[in-house]
C-alpha cells in the first residue's frame, strides 16, 4: 500500500516537473508523428496531425524524413502562397535527413516541401503560435497605480473619516 502511494506519488512528481521544464524550454514535436515528414496517405494528414495542438513560442518542430524519401521545408509568407503551393525563394532544408525549427514569435507560419507535387499531396500545414500563459518569459505586470493617485484616495478617506468623527 505504501510503495504504491509512493510509486504514485513519483509519477506525479516527474510529471509535475516535466511540465514545469516544457513550460521553461518548450516543447519538441515530430512533425507527422510516428509518421514523419513524409508524402502522407491522405491529402490532409499534416493538417489533422496539427488540429488538436496548441503550440507556444520556444516549442520546437522536427522534421524528419524516411532516408528512401527525398523532402526540403520551406516557409511561404502568405496563405496565398501556401494555398497555392508556391515555392518561397529559400527553403529552411534542402537535403538534410532532420530539420529543427524554433517557434519563435506568437505568430501564424506556414511550412510546406517544395518537391515535385509533394505539397500538392499534403505536405504542407500551418502552426498558429501562441505566448505559453504560463512561461516565465512573460514581461512583466503593467507598474502599480502611481503615489499621487494613492495619497489622494488616502486624503479622501481622511476627509470622509474626519466627517464622520
Ligand atoms: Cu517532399
Amino acid at each position: 500500500m505504501a510503495t504504491k502511494l509512493m510509486s504514485w506519488s513519483s509519477i506525479a512528481c516527474v510529471f509535475l516537473v516535466g511540465a514545469l521544464l516544457q513550460v521553461v524550454y518548450g516543447f519538441d514535436y515530430d512533425v507527422g508523428g510516428d509518421f514523419g515528414w513524409n508524402v502522407p496517405p491522405i491529402p490532409t494528414f499534416f493538417s489533422d496531425w496539427t488540429h488538436n495542438k496548441t503550440f507556444f513560442v520556444g516549442d520546437k518542430l522536427v522534421f524528419q524524413s524516411n532516408s528512401s524519401e527525398f523532402h526540403d521545408v520551406a516557409e511561404p509568407e502568405s496563405q496565398t502562397d501556401f494555398d497555392g503551393c508556391v515555392k518561397p525563394g529559400i527553403s529552411l532544408s534542402t537535403s538534410s535527413a532532420m530539420l529543427s525549427v524554433l517557434l519563435d514569435s506568437p505568430r501564424r507560419r506556414y511550412f510546406i516541401c517544395t518537391i515535385g507535387n509533394h505539397c500538392n499531396a499534403g505536405m504542407k500545414f500551418t502552426v498558429d503560435v501562441f505566448v505559453n500563459p504560463n512561461s516565465a518569459l512573460l514581461p512583466p505586470p503593467p507598474p502599480p497605480p502611481s503615489s499621487a493617485s494613492s495619497l489622494r484616495f488616502g486624503a479622501v478617506s481622511a476627509a470622509a473619516m474626519t466627517g464622520l468623527l
